[in-house]
């Protein structure tokens, strides 16, 4: 929970220089002297014998926050007893807002749309002017979750055997042999940094045990152009259609590939001959960074996690991580993410589906 308002140290809102996103304005320029108590109950003392105003205090303002996060924008009106309070965005609206007993305000913030917004919070009290506190912040947001629910699949470029399937998924090989199929999307990247990619498969289905698997790539490539000169330079079969450099070929690249492996390959280094999710980098399915063997050869659906942070990867799959490891020189650097796969003598369906990518958040 992100929660500005722990730690004990209230900031006075209006200082200069305390928060740039902040400023106060009191409207009606009419002070008046405070009739509160002399024994302040926070602890502060009240001095009646000079004029007095009302102020509002913000602890920790958000200046950026994610979209449904559960933030608590909180702060206390001085200075008089008995204030009112009310919070609004001028994207938004009136927000809900708590005034308690001892002043202290809270304005839950999970409920505002992404973008930018300019708060307004106000105090208000029939002996003073109202105290109005505006706050600049902007909510970030994530690209919708990718459904492939709609045939025209758009910004997405297929090559190969992927096809869309009516049940609302992709096929990236269809059940069938020797296929090969890529679909990457073409219109965004996935930024450099700490990343989340989650999504559905389910593979099994088909002709004899193992065939061979697919993968999910992201690849650093500064272009569409580049992007499809790597695909060209992949192979297939153990490969995974991912596969261009190590036993796979001679066309190096920068890329992070999640293989859902279901063939074993001892001549590429294949840890087990077990189903295996794992991570592999730079089109090398030789050097895996992190394994975790996982029986998923029967049509179910399963939705898989891949979690960077910083130098530590994760897979977790239906919400129990299942593989974790720190790889000290690793850094993910972004790029085009797609999915490809290839089928040999044996097959099978290679369905993917619902499709979220969690990179750098950005306020829209
Ligand atoms: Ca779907
Ligand atoms: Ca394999
Ligand atoms: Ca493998």
């Amino acid at each position: 929970m992100g929660r500005f308002g722990l730690g004990g140290a209230w900031l006075l809102v209006g200082t200069v220089g305390l928060v740039g996103g902040c400023r106060t304005q009191i409207l009606g320029g009419d002070t008046d002297t405070a009739r509160g108590p002399a024994d302040d109950s926070d602890g502060f003392t009240v001095d009646t014998s000079v004029a007095a105003t009302m102020s509002l205090e913000l602890l920790y303002p958000p200046y950026v926050m994610e979209v449904g996060e559960d933030v608590v924008l909180e702060g206390r009106i001085r200075g008089v007893d008995g204030p009112g309070f009310s919070a609004s965005s001028d994207v938004d609206g009136p927000l809900s807002a708590t005034l308690s007993a001892d002043r202290a305000f809270a304005v839950p913030l999970d409920g505002l749309s992404a973008g930018n917004h300019v708060l307004t919070l106000t105090a208000t009290h029939p002996e003073h002017a109202d105290v109005v506190e505006e706050l600049y912040l902007g909510v970030c947001a994530w690209p919708e979750v990718e459904t492939f629910d709609d045939a025209s699949l758009a910004g997405w470029s297929l090559y190969g055997d992927a096809v869309w399937d009516a049940g609302g998924w992709l096929e990236i090989t269809t059940n069938a042999q020797s296929k090969s199929g890529h679909i990457y999307l073409t219109n965004r990247v996935v930024k450099p940094g700490d990343f989340e990619v989650s999504f559905d498969f389910a593979t099994g289905g088909g002709g004899y045990t193992g065939a061979d698997g697919y993968s999910v790539n992201i690849v650093a490539v500064p272009t569409v152009q580049d992007l499809e000169t790597y695909i060209g330079a992949t192979s297939n079969g153990g490969c995974l259609g991912y596969g261009s450099s190590g036993p796979c070929g001679s066309h190096p690249v920068t890329a992070l590939h999640v293989e859902l492996d279901t063939w074993h390959n001892g001549e590429f280094s294949d840890p087990t001959s077990a189903n295996h999710i794992a991570i592999a980098r730079d089109g090398d399915p030789s050097d895996l960074l992190v394994w975790a063997a996982l029986p998923f050869e029967d049509l179910t659906w399963r939705r898989v996690t891949v979690t960077g942070r910083g130098t530590r990867l994760s897979i977790a799959v239906d919400g129990s991580v299942i593989a974790s490891k720190d790889i000290p020189d690793f850094q993910f650097e972004g790029g085009y993410l797609g999915v490809s796969g290839s089928t040999g003598y044996a097959y099978n369906h290679h369905r993917f589906d619902n499709l979220e990518i969690r990179d750098r958040c950005e306020v829209p």
